[in-house]
């Protein structure tokens, strides 16, 4: 086993100060029964750990590392802003230009709002559709996740399943009255919840690719159907686009399924490694958001100077380059298909372009119960094996691979010998 005796140490000196010795629950480990590995620093592909283990990172920080860690071109831009001041309060040429190459990429986001996470961004988006539609309840999957917001937590996937807290504490059932919970890849389940409350629902908000019960690709015409369903019943239809914003496509899910949904919401990749969230779409809609509109929303670091460069230095490059697309695909297919050759049916493997998901069960994983088949000890041990011979995986089944365009032909050769002798 690797040295961990320096990330130990800080661990114990975290679990004092710290809840769960981490800002973050998945970080933890708790799923894994492993000393979470302190961070010294992060280059391309990989990742060094306060020992001094270097790591291929198949987290990549949970989504926002597309081009691998310190991008040189990105971290040139971001010490250009800091030397021209950290935050203002007031707008900038800059997030005028991330407004603009959003509407560029993805053409459903004809106006948008920056904000400071993915969280923000989701909670926001519902708020509009709600003060749009007059209407106040909304749909979401079981086992998706849309970040923190009250309303929100309710039958959540991502470190709210590691821990098996899929509804939180303290959140009144008041303010999760109007959430209402659908079957992910479930016609049915949407329609009968539009059955019983025709009037009612201002929106679905969805993940088009799920990626926080592990990665669940959606069926065939799931996303189509939920399109008309929404049209035909007045509400409006979210794309929770956090994860798959840029990484599917340049225009995302949406652009990679054909669905224009009336609003999305972005995270991660526009962010370029800095905390960025964005919420955006039809105009008409957006219009609603003060101050041009009743729908209050604000934030003093909203469009911070020093995030929207790394945002916009990162979606420049891949805007640039859109062969990284293919790339992605190629190597993260590479993997995947090396894992069910070696693995058989013991395991699922869902790939799509460059997000997977390894669950150690024999069934087909298309939704939240058959996710929940997965055998998280069979994971946390195969963690093991791959944290011991330096592949850094998520630290819970039911968090995506990331792959990024640093990781190497070498980088994924080394992964799948090190996944072949576990499996
Ligand atoms: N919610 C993130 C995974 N889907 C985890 C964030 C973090 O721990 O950094």
């Amino acid at each position: 086993m690797a040295a961990e005796e320096r990330s130990k140490a800080f661990y114990e000196r975290a679990v004092k100060r710290l809840p769960g010795g981490v800002n973050s629950p998945v970080r933890a480990y708790q799923a894994v029964g492993r000393t979470p590995r302190f961070i010294q620093s992060a280059k391309g592909a990989h990742i060094t750990d306060v020992d001094g283990n270097e790591m291929i990172d198949y987290v990549c920080s949970w989504g926002p590392g597309i081009l691998g860690h310190a991008n040189p071109k990105v971290v040139e831009k971001v010490k250009a802003a800091c030397d021209e001041g950290l935050t203002f309060g007031a707008p900038t040429e800059r997030e005028v230009e991330m407004a603009e190459l959003l509407a560029e990429l993805v053409p459903s986001m004809e106006v948008s709002r920056l904000v400071s996470s993915g969280t923000e961004a989701t909670m926001s988006a519902i708020r509009v559709a709600r003060g749009f539609t007059r209407r106040d309840k909304i749909i979401k999957f079981r086992g998706c996740y849309h970040g923190h917001s009250d309303g929100l937590l309710v039958k959540a996937g991502s470190a709210a399943l590691t821990t098996s807290v899929p509804d939180s504490a303290g959140v009144p059932a008041d303010y999760t009255k109007n959430t209402l919970v659908a079957e992910y890849n479930n016609k049915e389940s949407v329609k009968a919840l539009f059955e019983a409350n025709p009037k009612e629902i201002a929106a679905i908000i969805v993940e088009p690719v799920a990626a926080n019960m592990g990665v669940v690709p959606p069926k065939d015409d799931f996303l189509a159907f939920l399109r008309e369903i929404t049209t035909q019943y007045g509400a409006l239809l979210i794309f929770d686009e956090v994860i798959t914003g840029f990484r599917l496509a340049l225009g995302g899910a949406q652009e990679y399924f054909g669905i224009k949904p009336d609003l999305s919401t972005f995270g991660k990749i526009i962010g370029g490694g800095m905390p960025v969230g964005a919420y955006g779409g039809r105009e008409d809609i957006m219009r609603m958001v003060s101050p041009d509109g009743p729908v209050y929303q604000a934030g003093t670091l909203s469009g911070n100077p020093i995030a929207t460069a790394a945002g916009l230095s990162t979606l420049r490059i891949l805007k640039e380059d859109t062969s990284i697309y293919e790339r992605l695909e190629k190597k993260t297919a590479k993997i995947a298909d090396a894992v069910r050759q070696a693995a058989g049916n013991k395991v699922c493997v869902n790939q799509i372009g460059s997000l997977m998901s390894i669950f150690f069960t024999g069934e087909e994983v298309v939704d939240f119960d058959s996710a929940m088949t997965a055998d998280v000890k069979a994971y946390a041990a195969y963690f093991g094996h791959m944290l011991d011979h330096g592949i850094y995986v998520a630290p819970s089944q039911f968090e995506a691979m990331f792959v990024s365009d640093a990781h190497t032909e070498e980088d994924i050769t080394k992964t799948i010998a090190v996944m072949q002798q576990w499996f």
